[in-house]
């Protein structure tokens, strides 16, 4: 398999921390520059069909985007430790926090750094009202994620899951922006600071 990964990006960082997590080591990454624009080659589009990085090449040539996807796919083949949930009942619920985080806090933050960081304005039509819509979404967004993060360790259960992974790659990416979560949310600061202390936050990001 080959992971098609870009060094700075968010939504390729989740893949790498997830299978750091998972001890995944024999994937091949394949590192790209969204910045040179390798990724809108026609090489790469004719590849993956769509300009968009992560993405993950199996042996068969199936080409797999979204990083959720390819994270449940390395799940599929790789299952311990358990990071999307291992009944019904907890499956779901990792589900939902999932949906939550990438939706009200993940997105906005993407959406907040793309509109406001002076580089971005290469790939972004940059509108400084949308920054600001974002931005405050998200920050109101995370008052939630404080009074679940009261009550539980991680997210969505009593260990690391996808919903972890996913809510603090993306609210790390707010760093270009010197954008960090309220230090007043206490449970959300505990909890980023533990998961930004884990071996695999680190990995892809020295080099
Ligand atoms: N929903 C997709 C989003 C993929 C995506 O937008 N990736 C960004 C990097 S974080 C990208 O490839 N951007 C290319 C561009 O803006 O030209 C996922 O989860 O993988």
């Amino acid at each position: 398999m080959k992971l098609y990964d870009c060094l700075r990006a968010p939504n390729p960082r989740r893949v790498r921390w997830f299978m750091a997590e998972k001890g995944i080591d024999d994937v091949e990454v394949v590192t790209l520059s969204i910045m040179s624009g390798e990724h809108k080659s026609p090489e790469y589009r004719a590849k993956v069909g769509i300009s968009h990085m992560p993405a993950l090449e199996l042996d068969d040539g199936t080409v797999i985007t979204e990083s959720v996807a390819i994270c449940r796919y390395l799940e599929s083949v790789y299952p311990e430790p358990n990071l999307f949930g291992r009944d019904p009942k907890e499956t779901a619920i990792i589900e939902m926090w999932l949906r939550r985080v990438e939706m009200m806090v993940a997105n906005p933050l993407m959406q907040g750094v793309r509109h406001s960081h002076p580089g971005m304005a290469a790939l972004e039509a940059q509108v400084p009202e949308v920054a600001t819509y974002n931005l405050d979404g998200a920050k109101r967004s995370l008052k939630i994620l404080d009074r679940r993060l009261a009550e539980s360790p991680f997210i969505a259960a009593d260990r690391v899951t996808i919903a972890d992974v996913v809510a603090a790659a993306s609210l790390d990416f707010g760093r270009m922006i010197k954008w960090r979560p309220d230090p007043e949310l206490a449970h959300v600061t505990r909890w980023f600071d533990g998961m930004l202390a884990r071996p695999a936050a680190q990995a892809g990001m020295a080099a």
